[in-house]
């Protein structure tokens, strides 16, 4: 085995050694036995049997994931509170209970829903849900490039909180963080020069507030959740072409996403467990729609259409 993949094989196992806190035995020999590396074990010990069943398992749990979803997890995963690393992830990720999506065909469009309605069907099912001009009534032409440049230049401290605390996802550019992405040229930030997308977490609670006197809580939300203000906001934006690549959050809830510029399709694939019985679904989020999913559930992926620069505003709620 190339020295590479071996070191990736190391680490993959101290991982599991960490999320599963091992007691006894060592996990990393036994890589090392079937690797011939001479590594230092460093892995707490476990059991003699247990370090080959996490083994087994991992390249089970590989094995059986679909091509896509590999691509997926392999190549990158979001709003990660419990690890960067995917296969843990999914080895950890319990599994779905596939009635969110079975006999499903669309993604249900409502025009209008009450909050009984939406606490009754879909708040708490993982059944994604589009409500169209779920928007209205917000200011939503205020957000663009330069309303956030502005706000982060304007707020002493909240670039570099969030730059420090939140997530910055830089998807396909060569933008790694908040700064550069504030300092793009002006031709670039119009999209002038190529089409880039990135998204961010807000960490500054003065932004977060800013923000949240320009957009409501949605009305359909359970009753509790308009009068939090502690959810963190979240930020998509960019130009025509792929939007974030398919991943599975692990975020705490579900999410609402506010479309406030811009059209953008999801695309939302069921977990492998549930593959037998639920098809993938396509929805397309216009300017003044809200989407609602539960990113820890479905797997996903944005494409964004030609037009305006696309611009989400979203959050979780209970
Ligand atoms: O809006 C996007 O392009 C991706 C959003 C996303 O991945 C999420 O909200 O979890
Ligand atoms: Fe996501």
């Amino acid at each position: 085995m190339a020295e590479s993949s071996e070191n990736v094989l190391l680490k993959e196992i101290d991982d599991i050694c960490k999320l599963a806190k091992l007691q006894n035995g060592t996990l990393k020999q036994v890589a090392n036995d079937l690797l011939g590396s001479s590594a230092e074990p460093s892995c707490p010990k476990v059991g003699k049997l247990l370090p080959l069943v996490a083994l087994i398992l991992s390249i089970s749990v590989a094995l059986v994931l679909r091509k896509d979803i590999l691509v997926a997890v392999f190549g990158t995963t979001e709003r990660c509170i419990i690890s960067n690393n995917p296969l843990i992830m999914e080895l950890g990720r319990p599994l779905a209970d596939c009635t969110m999506c079975q006999s499903l065909d669309v993604v249900s469009v409502y025009q209008n829903i009450s909050r009984a309605e939406f606490a009754d069907k879909f708040a708490y099912s993982n059944i994604p849900i589009l409500i169209k001009n779920g928007t209205s009534g917000w200011s939503t032409s205020i957000f663009s490039y330069n309303f956030f440049r502005q706000l982060y230049m304007d707020t002493p401290g909240a670039l570099e909180k969030t730059e420090q605390e939140c997530q910055f996802f830089e998807y396909n550019t060569n933008i790694e963080t908040l700064s550069e992405f504030f300092e793009m040229s002006d031709d670039r930030a119009a999209l002038k020069e190529d089409s880039w997308y990135i998204g961010w977490s807000n960490c500054d609670p003065t932004v977060g507030s800013i923000l949240r006197n320009n957009y409501r809580q949605p009305w359909f939300l359970p009753r509790n959740v308009a009068e939090e203000v502690d959810e963190l906001d979240w930020i998509f934006m960019g130009g025509p072409g792929p939007g974030a690549f398919i991943h599975l959050d692990h975020v705490e809830k579900t999410s609402w996403q506010a479309q406030l510029s811009g059209t953008k399709t999801w695309t939302l694939i069921p977990p492998p467990e549930c593959e037998a019985v639920c098809k993938t679904l396509e929805v397309t989020v216009h300017t003044g729609d809200i989407i609602v999913v539960n990113t820890n559930k479905w797997y996903h992926a944005t494409y964004i259409h030609q037009g305006n620069m696309s611009i989400t505003i979203g959050s979780e709620f209970d």
